[in-house]
């Protein structure tokens, strides 16, 4: 019971903790390494073994107080992950460029991504949440050569974003866009589909693009459940006649697991 008790208050915590950093954000690199290592203290908590029988424990008390915590904590967490990657292009586009555990813990899962679904230099890759700092554009175009449209509904993101990959991505065929899928062209033609995980609205937007994509795109949906359901928006059932799940990648060290999805 203690044990539960503390995780509680752990919780209660790091909500606090996120509340004051997220507020505290003023386009400068201010509060940024308070807030890198809060999130890689979250990152090691939610991958945390120990945690994983508190979470069991705590979901059977189904109580509706924790559930609005969890709530909370989830879009407080993307919130701040969103502030980070800015404090990374802006520190970035200084001249610095250390890199926190959680972007180590991001890029490794980036690798492990598309499963036997793999991206060529012939794919056509979109990014649903590509952030200011568009770690996942960047390795993709590296490595395969591929063509990638990133987007996302942050000004701030977009115009850091860009900047980021002009200062890193030379010669990478990225291009990052403020845009709604639908008003997308490239839609159409895309071979390969990513969502962040904390992109809140990614099933709705995964259902929407059933008719707006062609029939072999796939799609690999970033998400966590239980314990991780801390920090990501978790998976949540697709509609049978419009896509099935073809493979689950399953990473127990990582912030989140994916699934991967073709038409039905
Ligand atoms: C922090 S992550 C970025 C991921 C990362 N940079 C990468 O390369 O994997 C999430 C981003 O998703 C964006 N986002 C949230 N909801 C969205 C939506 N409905 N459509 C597009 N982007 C969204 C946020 O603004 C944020 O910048």
């Amino acid at each position: 019971m203690n044990a539960l008790i503390t995780f509680q208050e752990y919780l209660s915590e790091f909500s606090e903790k996120f509340d004051g950093l997220a507020g505290s954000y003023d386009h400068t690199i201010n509060n940024c390494s308070e807030l890198e290592s809060l999130i890689d203290d979250y990152s090691k908590f939610i991958t945390n073994e120990t945690n994983k029988e508190a979470w069991k424990q705590l979901e059977l008390q189904e109580s509706s107080d924790l559930n609005q915590l969890v709530v909370n904590l989830r879009r407080k967490s993307a919130l701040c992950v969103a502030i980070m990657e800015k404090y990374r292009a802006i520190k970035l586009l200084d001249g610095n460029s250390e890199k926190a555990d959680y972007f180590k813990n991001i890029e490794s899962c980036i690798e492990k991504e598309f499963g036997s679904f793999q991206i060529t230099s012939e794919s056509k890759v979109l990014l649903v949440g590509s952030g200011s700092f568009p770690m996942t554009p960047l390795l993709i175009a590296k490595r395969t050569g591929a063509e990638i449209v990133g987007i996302d509904i942050d000004d701030e993101a977009i115009q850091l974003g860009r900047n980021v990959v002009e200062k890193l991505g030379n010669g990478l065929n990225i291009r990052l866009e403020k845009i709604l899928v639908e008003n997308l062209d490239f839609t159409k033609n895309v071979t390969h589909i990513i969502f962040s995980s904390t992109v809140e609205s990614k099933y709705d937007i995964l259902d929407q693009l059933h008719t707006l994509t062609n029939e072999n795109v796939v799609v690999a949906m970033r998400y966590g459940n239980q314990l991780k359901s801390l920090f990501n928006f978790p998976s949540r059932e697709v509609d049978g006649q419009k896509w099935k799940m073809v493979e689950e990648i399953l990473l127990p060290d990582h912030v989140f697991d994916i699934e991967l999805y073709k038409k039905a």
